[in-house]
C-alpha cells in the first residue's frame, strides 16, 4: 500500500522526492498507477524543499509499458501521454531509476525524465510492434532525438530491447549504478542538484536527426514483414521525427497508434500475447507442483534435430552430453554444431568467445551410459518405433533416478514409448521444431502416465530453453502435425484438380505464411513420406510419382519445384507440371482454374476442422493453445493470430458451410464439420466463447 494510492508511494528523502510503484507483476502502467504519478508530479513540483524527483518501482522490473489488459476500453484520465508531458516539463530534475525490462510505455516515461541511470543487468526496449502498434507516448519522436533516427527505428521496428550498456554507449542511460538502483539515482540526483545541471529534455534535441541512410534502414528493416501494418507505421512516424516540429510529430504517432490499436491485426497479435502466456497454465498441474532441478541435459542422436536441441541447452547455460552410434557420426553432429554457430557469428549475432563457451558446455559420446549422470535425457533417433523403445529401454536401466526421460517423435505414441520403461511417470514428448536452436515452439505432449512434477519440470526447462510451451495430449501428429497433415491432403487434391505447386504457394504466402506447402515439402525432402507411405502401404498419386523419379526436393535440387545450383529458390518445373497434368488425367479428373482465394480456404479450413476435434478429444486445452502451436511453430502469420483466433473471425458459420460444400464436392467424408463446429456455429458462438 503505497501513501498516493494502492500502487504509488511517495517519500521524501531530504530534497530529494522517491516515487515508488509496486504493481505486480510488471508494473504495468495501469490506470491507478497514473492517476498516482500525476497526484505526485502535482505535489511536489511547487514544493520548494524538493530540489529532485526520483522515478522508480518495486519488484522485478520498472514500467514494463502500458497496462495491455485496459486496450479497447474506454479510456480513462489521466493518458499515459499527460503524464509523460507532465514528467517533461517538472522545473526540477526528474531522475528514472531503470531495472529489469523498462518497455514500451515505461520506456517511454523514462525518455520523458531528464536523466536516467540503471543497473547493469536492465534492458530498455520499444516492443508494441509486437502487439501490432507502435509506440504511443512520444517514443518515435524522442529516441530518434537521443540516439539517431537509424538506431532508433532499429529498436522500434524489431521490437527488441537492448542492455544497459549499449543504452549508456548510446546516451540514452546516464549511468549504471551498482546495487539498489533508487539509491543509485538518489546519488545520481544528488549530484545534479549540487552541479546545478541544466535540465535536459529530450524532445528539445535535435542534434542527431540526421535523414542519411534511414530510408535504407527503414527498407532492409521492413522488407520481410510483409502484410504488416506495424512497421510502416512505424517508419512514417520516425521519419515525421525528422521532418516534423515534436509536437505535430507527437500528435500524428498518436493518430497512428489509434488507428493500429483499433485495427484487426493488433487484435490478433494481442490475443496471442496472452494465449502464450495461458498456455503456460496447464490443468491437471496442482498448484505448488515444484519442477525438478536441472543441472545436467543429454540428447541422444546427433541428426538434424539432436545437434539443435544440444545448442539449446548450451545456450541456456546448461552443459548436455550429445550421444551417437559411432565416432564419425558423433564428429558429424559436432561439426554442424559449430558450423551453425560460426556462421551466428559471422552475422554478428554472438561474441566469438561466447561461441567457445557455448560449444564448451556439450561434450560428445559414442556409449548410452554418458547419460547416467543427466537431469533430463531427450531422445532424438530416427522415426522408428522399435528403435525408440528399444533406446527407451536401455535408458530405463541406465538413467539416474528421477531423470525426466523425453522423446523428440513427430508422430508416435509417446504412451507405447513409455511402456518400454519401469518409469512411465518420468516419461513425456518434447516436440522440437526445425531448425530446433531457432523455432520457438516446444509441443511437450503429456502421456497417460506422466507425473506432474515431470511435466512442470519440462514446461519449466522449455521457457529455460528460451521455446514456448504448449501442453498437448498424445495423438498421430499431436496438434501440429495432425493438423499440417489435413493441409497436406488437400494440397494434393488443388494439385489434381488444377493448381500448380507455383499457384498454391504464392495463395498461402500471399495470406502470410513464410512459405507455401510445397516449397516447405522440398525443403524437409519428399523421400521421407514417401518411405512412410510406402511402409503404410498407402499412395500419394502425384508425390510418389516425382519420388519415383528422384524428385527429393532441395536435396536433390528438384521437388515440387526446381532449385539452381547453391540456391534455395523454388522455381517452376515444366517436368511437374506434366507430372501433374498425368496424374489428373490417370484419375478421370477435369481440371479447372482455382482462385487463390478458394487455395486459402482450402489451406486453411479443414485445419480449423481439425482443431475442432483436437479440442473435442482434449488433446489440445484451449483454442488459444492451438493458434499459439501454429504461430510459434508453422509460420502462421501472427497478425491473423492463429487458426482457431482466425475462423472466429470469420465466423463458424461460414466455416461450416464452406466445409460442407468441400466436403459433398470431394465426398471426403473427413471435410464435414467437426462436432463442435456446427454446435458453436448454430449458436452463434465461437471457439473462444
Ligand atoms: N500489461 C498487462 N499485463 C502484462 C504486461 C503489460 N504490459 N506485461 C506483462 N503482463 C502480464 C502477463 O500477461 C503475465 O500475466 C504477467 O504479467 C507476467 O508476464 C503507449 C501502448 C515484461 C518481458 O509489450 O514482454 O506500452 O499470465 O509471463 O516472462 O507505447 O511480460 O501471469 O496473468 O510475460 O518475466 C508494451 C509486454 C506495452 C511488454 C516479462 N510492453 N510484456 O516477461 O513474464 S504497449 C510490452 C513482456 C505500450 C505505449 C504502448 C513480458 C516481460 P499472467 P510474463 P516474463
Ligand atoms: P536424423 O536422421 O537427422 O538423425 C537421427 C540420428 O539418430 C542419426 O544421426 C542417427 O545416427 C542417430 N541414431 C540412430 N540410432 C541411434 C542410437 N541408438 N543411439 C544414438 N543415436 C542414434 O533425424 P532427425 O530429423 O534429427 O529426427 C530425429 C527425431 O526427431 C525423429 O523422431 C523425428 O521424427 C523427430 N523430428 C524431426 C524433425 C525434422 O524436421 N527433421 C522435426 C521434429 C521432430
Amino acid at each position: 500500500m503505497g501513501s498516493i494510492n494502492a500502487s504509488v508511494d511517495l517519500r521524501r528523502d531530504g530534497e530529494i522526492a522517491i516515487v515508488t510503484s509496486d504493481n505486480p507483476p510488471v508494473n504495468a502502467l495501469k490506470h491507478e498507477v497514473r492517476a498516482g504519478l500525476a497526484e505526485v508530479l502535482r505535489q511536489i513540483r511547487d514544493e520548494a524543499a524538493i530540489k529532485a524527483l526520483v522515478v522508480a518501482c518495486a519488484g522485478r522490473t520498472f514500467f514494463a509499458g502500458a497496462d495491455i489488459t485496459e486496450f479497447g476500453k474506454p479510456p480513462q484520465a489521466p493518458g499515459l501521454g499527460e503524464v509523460i508531458v507532465a514528467i517533461e516539463a517538472m522545473p526540477k530534475p526528474v531522475v528514472a531509476a531503470l531495472h529489469g525490462t523498462a518497455l514500451g510505455g515505461g520506456f517511454e516515461l523514462a525518455l520523458a525524465c531528464h536523466f536516467r541511470v540503471a543497473v547493469a543487468a536492465a534492458r530498455v526496449g520499444l516492443p508494441e510492434v509486437k502487439l501490432g502498434l507502435l509506440p504511443g507516448a512520444g517514443g518515435t519522436q524522442r529516441l530518434p532525438r537521443l540516439i539517431g533516427p537509424e538506431k532508433a527505428l532499429k529498436m522500434i521496428v524489431t521490437g527488441d530491447p537492448i542492455e544497459a550498456r549499449e543504452a549508456l554507449t548510446d546516451g540514452i542511460i546516464d549511468q549504471i549504478v551498482e546495487g539498489d538502483p533508487i539509491a543509485g539515482a538518489v546519488g545520481f540526483a544528488r549530484r545534479v542538484v549540487a552541479e546545478n545541471r541544466p535540465l535536459r529534455r529530450v524532445r528539445d534535441r535535435d542534434d542527431r536527426l540526421v535523414a542519411e541512410g534511414f530510408a535504407d534502414a527503414a527498407e532492409t528493416l521492413t522488407r520481410r514483414l510483409r502484410g504488416r501494418e506495424a512497421p510502416a507505421a512505424c517508419v512514417e512516424a520516425v521519419r515525421n521525427a525528422i521532418v516534423l516540429p515534436f509536437d505535430e510529430g507527437l500528435k500524428r504517432e498518436g493518430e497512428l497508434f489509434r488507428e493500429l490499436m483499433a485495427g484487426d491485426q493488433s487484435k490478433a497479435q494481442r490475443h496471442i500475447f496472452f494465449a502464450e502466456r495461458e498456455a503456460a497454465r496447464v490443468p491437471g498441474i496442482p498448484e505448488g507442483t515444484k519442477p525438478r532441478p536441472i543441472a545436467t541435459g543429454a540428447v541422444i542422436g546427433a541428426g538434424t534435430m539432436g545437434g539443435g536441441i544440444a545448442m539449446c541447452f548450451a545456450n541456456a547455460g546448461i552443459p548436455v552430453t550429445i550421444v551417437e552410434t559411432g565416432r564419425d557420426l558423433l564428429q558429424r553432429g559436432l561439426d554442424r554444431v559449430a558450423a551453425n554457430y560460426r556462421t551466428t557469428v559471422s552475422r554478428g549475432g554472438l561474441a566469438a568467445d561466447e561461441m567457445e563457451r557455448r560449444m564448451a558446455l556439450i561434450r560428445g559420446g559414442t556409449e548410452l551410459d554418458a547419460v547416467a549422470g543427466a537431469d533430463f535425457v531427450i531422445e532424438a533417433v530416427f522415426e522408428e518405433m522399435d528403435l525408440k523403445k528399444r533406446v527407451f529401454a536401455d535408458l530405463d536401466g541406465l538413467a539416474k533416478a528421477g531423470a525426466v526421460l523425453a522423446t523428440n517423435t513427430s508422430t508416435l505414441d509417446v504412451d507405447e514409448i513409455a511402456r518400454a520403461t519401469k518409469r512411465p511417470q518420468d516419461v513425456l514428448g518434447t516436440h522440437f521444431f526445425s531448425p530446433a536452436n531457432v523455432m520457438r515452439l516446444l509441443e511437450i505432449v503429456r502421456g497417460a502416465a506422466t507425473a506432474p512434477d515431470a511435466l512442470a519440470t519440462a514446461i519449466a526447462l522449455g521457457r529455460r530453453l528460451a521455446k514456448v510451451p504448449v501442453t498437448v495430449g498424445v495423438c498421430y501428429g499431436f496438434v501440429g502435425n495432425r493438423m499440417l497433415a489435413r493441409r497436406s491432403v488437400e494440397a494434393e487434391r488443388l494439385l489434381l484438380e488444377g493448381a500448380l505447386p507455383q499457384e498454391v504457394d504464392a495463395a498461402v504466402t500471399g495470406f502470410g505464411f513464410p512459405m507455401g506447402p510445397f516449397a516447405m515439402a522440398d525443403m524437409a525432402g519428399l523421400d521421407v513420406g514417401w518411405r512412410i507411405r510406402k511402409g503404410r502401404g498407402e499412395r500419394n498419386e502425384i508425390e510418389d510419382a516425382l519420388c519415383e523419379a528422384g524428385h527429393f526436393g532441395q536435396k536433390t535440387g528438384k521437388g515440387y519445384f526446381c532449385y539452381e545450383a547453391r540456391s534455395r529458390t523454388p522455381l517452376p518445373d515444366p517436368e511437374v507440371e506434366r507430372t501433374i497434368l498425368d496424374a489428373s488425367a490417370r484419375l478421370g479428373v477435369a481440371r479447372r482454374t482455382i482462385t487463390p482465394e478458394e487455395i486459402v480456404e482450402r489451406m486453411v479450413y479443414p485445419m480449423v476442422n481439425e482443431g475442432a476435434r483436437i479440442l473435442e478429444e482434449g488433446i489440445a486445452t484451449r483454442p488459444g493453445d492451438i493458434d499459439v502451436i501454429w504461430v510459434y511453430g508453422y509460420g502462421w502469420p501472427v497478425w491473423r493470430g492463429g487458426p482457431m483466433y482466425y475462423a472466429d473471425r470469420l465466423g463458424l458459420a461460414h466455416i461450416r458451410d464452406r466445409l460442407t460444400l468441400y466436403a459433398e464436392r470431394s465426398g471426403d467424408e473427413t471435410l464435414r464439420p467437426a462436432t463442435r463446429i456446427s454446435r458453436l456455429a448454430a449458436e452463434g458462438r465461437g471457439f473462444a466463447s
